[in-house]
């Protein structure tokens, strides 16, 4: 089996047709994630994968790829958030914005929120994940009605070779490095992501989490590194990942820049004019805290050196 395993409303591995939905993948052996299923709402192949959305009994709706959750009504809010605000409140002017991925709009929704931002484009290889979001997610898909948007149905490495120093920050909400994600997690992705900012620009990548894959999040540190002189790792908590958490990994162009600072702070009347509900700037600095284990590993103390 590859990759992601887990099913809904038919017999599959750790479901016995139970109505329970079952998580499983090779990327987290031995571990699963259940939530109970109250209805499976679509369920179909598109071009590039298998979409499902379930409504759940206490998340919401559920958008899963590949057998893999992907976002949840309940939670999601803590990811997309994160992954759009640590770039760009460490950006002094994030006017253009590029998201690979993020089919369900989550991620979206919150970059088009931030005042300085003028412009987005966003690529997405699936088309059948941003209509089955409009339909089934509306909260998340309603960033696809932001006149700051250009959507770009296609793929991101095509998109990135024609469009060259010229994103201010770069967003990869990507799923997991099985199956079409895979080349997104490798150094020449982001070496391409390099050449698509302007001067100064950063990019933030879904980044794994540190109890699953401390190896993997090792080797994007260190690519990272000979390409980038800023470089560093931040995660946030959301129940329905596997381990209840998911990481970031921050790259900048800009040699002064200190991901674990903001240089916009955000007032609290900000935080609430913007609707946020996990992301402030306390957050934000106690994002780049790892615990000892993963700070050794990961090589963390020379992720600050400059
Ligand atoms: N906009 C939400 C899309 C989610 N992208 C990230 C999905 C990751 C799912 N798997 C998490 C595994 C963490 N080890």
């Amino acid at each position: 089996e590859e990759g992601g395993g887990g099913s809904a409303g038919s017999p599959g591995p750790g479901q016995g047709g139970d109505g329970w939905f079952t998580e499983t993948c090779t990327l987290w052996p031995g571990q699963a994630m259940s939530l109970q299923v109250e209805e499976v709402l679509y369920h179909q192949k598109s071009k590039f994968q298998d979409v499902m959305v379930f409504k759940s009994k206490t998340y919401g709706n559920v958008l899963v790829l590949d057998g893999v959750i992907q976002c949840t009504e309940r939670d999601e809010f803590s990811y997309q958030e994160m992954i759009a605000n640590l770039p760009l409140c460490c950006h002094p002017c994030p006017k253009k914005v590029l998201i690979i991925g993020g089919g369900d709009g989550g991620v979206l929704r919150e970059v088009v929120k931030h005042p300085l931002v003028e412009s987005v484009v966003q690529c997405e290889i699936d088309e059948d994940v941003i209509n089955v979001s409009k339909k089934y997610l509306p909260g998340m898909a309603n960033g696809f009605f932001s006149p700051k948007l250009t959507l770009n149905v296609g793929d991101g490495f095509e998109f990135m070779k024609q469009n060259q120093d010229a994103f201010d920050v770069i967003i990869t909400d990507s799923s997991d490095p099985v199956g079409p994600a895979e080349s997104l997690f490798k150094e020449s992705y982001y070496q391409l992501m390099k050449t698509a900012l302007r001067d100064g620009g950063i990019l933030c990548c879904q980044g794994e989490c540190q109890w699953l894959h401390l190896e993997l999040i090792k080797e994007m540190y260190s690519f990272s590194k000979t390409l980038f002189p800023v470089v560093d790792y931040a995660y946030c908590t959301i129940p329905t990942y596997p381990s209840g958490q998911i990481g970031f990994m921050l790259c900048s162009k800009n040699p002064v820049t200190n991901f674990r600072e903001p240089v916009r702070e955000l007032p609290k009347e900000e935080v609430e004019n913007m609707k946020l509900k996990y992301y402030n700037s306390d957050v934000h600095r106690a994002a780049f805290v790892l615990p000892e284990f993963a700070r050794k590993v990961s090589a963390r103390p020379f992720m600050c050196s400059l």
